[in-house]
């Protein structure tokens, strides 16, 4: 499960998203970031040389538009250490075109279900099967790694993938991709799909997970545990719809699973700020709830709950924000509140009481909070006046 990949596809499925806009000094902003992020920091990486995390970038294909083009070959130009990788549809035609753009690989793809044989480009499985040979031919001869995906995977015919996977295996192929295009498969699905291919491909397995059912993070684990090497992920899941896997959520799933590879492998406190980023170029506030930089992912607000996280944080925290450069929040204006809480605000803002005094102290505020809601800057100053009066009474 730990030897994870990562094809950064925000430059491609996240072009899809619908308030992306990425001119050229947008790309570039976006390509030099991932690149950081994928590049572990030195005290981590091997004596020899830095490990690169993030395998690849991919970017939008050239033969999208002229634009597209101009701006896959600025990319290839910037000398990343990233590989750039760039997505075509598995034709001839669009190989050309995207061999010449500098790229290190082109990841093909062609629709595999009945209802994007029937309804999109009306090709039938034989036709589907030669071309994709004669584009990996061509791609190998010009010294470029390829990649061949089925779109819509889940819906397609179990016997014809597993024939035209095990076809381009055998031509060399340096991955298969399986694509849940629409959103629709369950982890248990995805495992039983990816093992089964497993054992009839030798060659690399990438998978791509659309999150329309909430799915898109399991699956991509599913993957992994079944055998898969290289997940799609873009930034906060950004693409077509609502997106896919989001590269947090992965983090965020991976580092609970082995925390040494994925410290290893990418430079984790850059992820705020690459979501930053991107949130910024297309115009969308963080989520709430966004893994690991969602604003209250590490606040905690239960009396119970501060109580034990001031003891020992890893009693109600899975992930150590610290890693990711985020901070922990004990969350004390509130009628949940309990006295541990209020006692570790109050030594905070430099007040000494004696435990039966904060006891006190918390009950007036949580009085308080019962009959409305108070913010931070409240609970603060019934606090001080608390301190304040025992100090005047004793005068
Ligand atoms: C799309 C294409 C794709 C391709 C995935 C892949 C998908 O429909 O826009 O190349 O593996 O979701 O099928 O993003
Ligand atoms: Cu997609």
């Amino acid at each position: 499960v730990s030897r994870f990949k990562i094809i950064e596809s925000t430059l491609r499925e996240g072009e899809q998203f619908a308030n992306a806009y990425f001119d050229l000094e947008a790309k570039i902003k976006i390509a030099k970031a991932l690149d950081e992020f994928g590049s572990a920091p030195r005290c981590f990486a091997s004596s020899v040389s830095i490990l690169t995390g993030i395998a690849d970038i991919e970017l939008t294909s050239p033969a999208a538009s002229e634009q597209s083009r101009k701006d896959c070959e600025a990319i290839c130009n910037l000398g990343l250490k990233a590989k750039i990788l760039t997505h075509v549809r598995c034709h001839l035609e669009d190989a050309k075109i995207a061999v010449e753009t500098g790229v290190d690989g082109l990841d093909v793809v062609i629709g595999t279900s009945s209802y994007l044989r029937e309804h999109s480009h009306g090709k039938d499985m034989t036709y589907i099967k030669n071309t994709a040979l004669e584009v990996i031919e061509f791609v190998k001869s010009k010294g470029k790694e390829i990649r061949f995906s089925s779109e819509d995977s889940f819906r397609s015919d179990l016997v014809d993938l597993l024939s035209i996977y095990s076809a381009v295996d055998k031509v060399g192929v340096n991955r298969v991709g399986i694509a849940d295009t629409v959103g629709c498969a369950s982890p248990r699905q995805v495992y039983d799909l990816v093992r089964t291919l497993r054992g009839v491909v030798s060659c690399d397995i990438e998978t791509h997970f659309h999150n329309d059912s909430g799915c898109a993070i399991a699956n991509a684990f599913c993957a992994l545990e079944a055998g898969a090497t290289h997940i799609d992920t873009s930034v906060l899941g950004i693409g077509e719809r609502n997106g896919i896997t989001p590269l947090g959520g992965l983090m965020a799933r991976m580092i609970v699973a082995d925390r040494d590879y994925v410290l290893s492998k990418y430079n984790i406190k850059k992820l705020k700020e690459v979501e930053d980023l991107v949130a910024d170029l297309v115009e969308v506030n963080v989520p709430f709830n966004n893994y690991i930089t969602g604003f209250c992912a590490f606040t905690h607000k239960a009396g119970i709950h501060a109580k034990a996280i001031l003891n020992n944080p890893s009693t109600y925290e899975i992930i150590n924000p610290q890693d990711f450069g985020m901070s922990r929040y004990v969350h004390f204006a509130s009628r949940l509140t309990g006295w541990n809480a209020i006692k570790s605000r109050a030594e905070q803002l430099g007040l000494q009481m004696s435990d039966s005094q904060y006891k006190e102290c918390t009950a007036k505020i949580k009085a308080i909070a019962d009959v409305r809601k108070i913010a931070l800057d409240d609970t603060d100053s019934i606090i001080r006046t608390y301190h304040h009066n025992l100090h005047s009474e004793q005068e």
